[in-house]
């Protein structure tokens, strides 16, 4: 109706006044004419970073990185049933997944701001790497239309190390960096979708001890993910060796949970119980870590982020201004506030987690209070569920009936 387009109008003019309100900042443009390689990690989980496996560490390379980074613990994924291409959707063109299905594969035609097309006007070279059929997730005609220079697929890989669904994210990061090196194009943009620790996890890799676990799917889910860990051990070091290090903003999240919810297989690990909050958070909980160039800016950020505020923060990083894109995400490294909202209605803001039930009635479920991981009252999270449910609304819009072409006629206008 008349009405609900100009309520969408409305929502996204506010969300770009915020954008442009981070362009003053003065992170903005302070990468500008960096490389960017962007790893997006199969369902690597937050809970997995400085945790102990019978006292040995199962992400040792990752550890020392997100000190050597600006880390944010409070990262959330924002997806739903098209799994990793959600996450791909969520962080290159900062609007939601659909409810069923995939973006990818239910409206690749469609128009949006994703960030290749943005930073290929600014002078960059754009390539995607993943090591498995390109037809998978629809990602030939997506990244079609996303505009990606290239995107190498299984084709454009030597199967020397087969593992799991594919070649391990050991050979398929040298090679990854071997396309980059071959292209010769800088500043580069490039994405990296790993695929070693996909489910069910069972690799064959059993390098940690992992006591009890041997033999569930969660310590199988740790030997894979100790596996990826070491990869990306492996992939810093040939970005020194390549001459890569000191020009790149090395970018890496989790894509979406690991679908594991044996909860005394996690009180194993944590050797203690896990409470009523962790149940409700830790599967949604993926990391997130910007390394930027000599460590500048490393520290922790608290501050509640999701996959959708990735490209916006990349385009402040590089001096892009995003303020007219049709984007929802603000920038993380911003102190604009903004909430995370999730597909099924649920948020947070960093102080309060809705997780709404199924009945989808409005604001009904549960409050947390973020403090003390106790339920707070539904009161408490009524005006957020409300927002949140606005907010789902105004990109179901979008995505849904391509209206990015008419918003861009609309402000070309004003
Ligand atoms: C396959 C890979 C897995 O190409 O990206 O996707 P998922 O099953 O995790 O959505």
């Amino acid at each position: 109706t008349e009405e609900q387009l100009k309520e969408t109008k409305d929502w996204m003019k506010e969300r770009q006044k915020l954008r442009q309100q981070t362009e003053q900042e003065p992170i903005f443009g302070a990468y500008k004419g960096k490389n960017v390689l962007v790893i997006q990690a199969e369902a690597f989980q937050t809970f997995l970073l400085n945790q102990k496996v019978n006292g040995q560490e199962i992400t040792p390379n990752l550890n020392k990185l997100i000190k050597q980074s600006v880390y944010f613990p409070n990262f959330y994924h924002q997806t739903a049933n098209g799994r990793t291409s959600d996450a791909d959707f969520a962080t290159s063109c900062s609007l939601h997944p659909v409810s069923s299905g995939s973006v990818f594969i239910r409206f690749a035609g469609h128009t949006f701001d994703c960030l290749p097309q943005v930073v290929k006007a600014n002078g960059y070279s754009a390539t995607v790497h993943h090591a498995y059929d390109g037809s998978f997730w629809n990602r030939n005609n997506m990244y079609h239309n996303m505009a990606y220079d290239k995107f190498y697929n299984i084709k454009d890989f030597t199967l020397d190390e087969k593992l799991g669904w594919s070649i391990g994210d050991k050979s398929f990061f040298r090679q990854t960096v071997e396309q980059l090196k071959a292209r010769n194009h800088e500043p580069f943009y490039a994405m990296a979708i790993t695929l070693s620790s996909h489910h069910p996890y069972t690799i064959g890799k059993h390098d940690l001890n992992i006591g009890s676990l041997t033999g569930k799917t969660l310590g199988n889910y740790i030997q894979a993910t100790h596996y990826v860990d070491e990869a990306m051990g492996e992939l810093v070091d040939l970005l020194k060796q390549n001459g890569l290090w000191d020009n790149t903003i090395l970018m890496f999240y989790g894509d979406h949970d690991n679908s594991i919810t044996d909860w005394n297989d996690y009180e194993t690990l944590f050797g203690r119980p896990v409470t009523e909050f962790e149940k409700a958070t830790i599967l949604k909980k993926v990391p997130f870590f910007i390394h930027l160039p000599h460590d500048e800016h490393a520290g922790v950020i608290d501050k509640a982020v999701g996959q959708m505020d990735t490209a916006p923060t990349i385009l402040q990083l590089l001096g892009i201004p995003a303020g007219n894109f049709q984007q929802m995400g603000i920038s993380m490294m911003s102190p604009v506030p903004k909430p995370v909202v999730f597909r099924n209605g649920g948020f947070t803001d960093g102080n309060v987690y809705f997780v709404p039930n199924n009945e989808g009635v409005l604001g009904r479920g549960t409050c947390f209070n973020m403090k003390n991981g106790t339920a707070a009252e539904p009161a408490a999270c009524q005006p957020g569920a409300k927002d949140a449910r606005l907010e789902l609304q105004v990109s179901d819009r979008i995505v849904d009936h391509d209206l990015i072409p008419a918003l861009r006629k609309e402000a070309e206008k004003q």
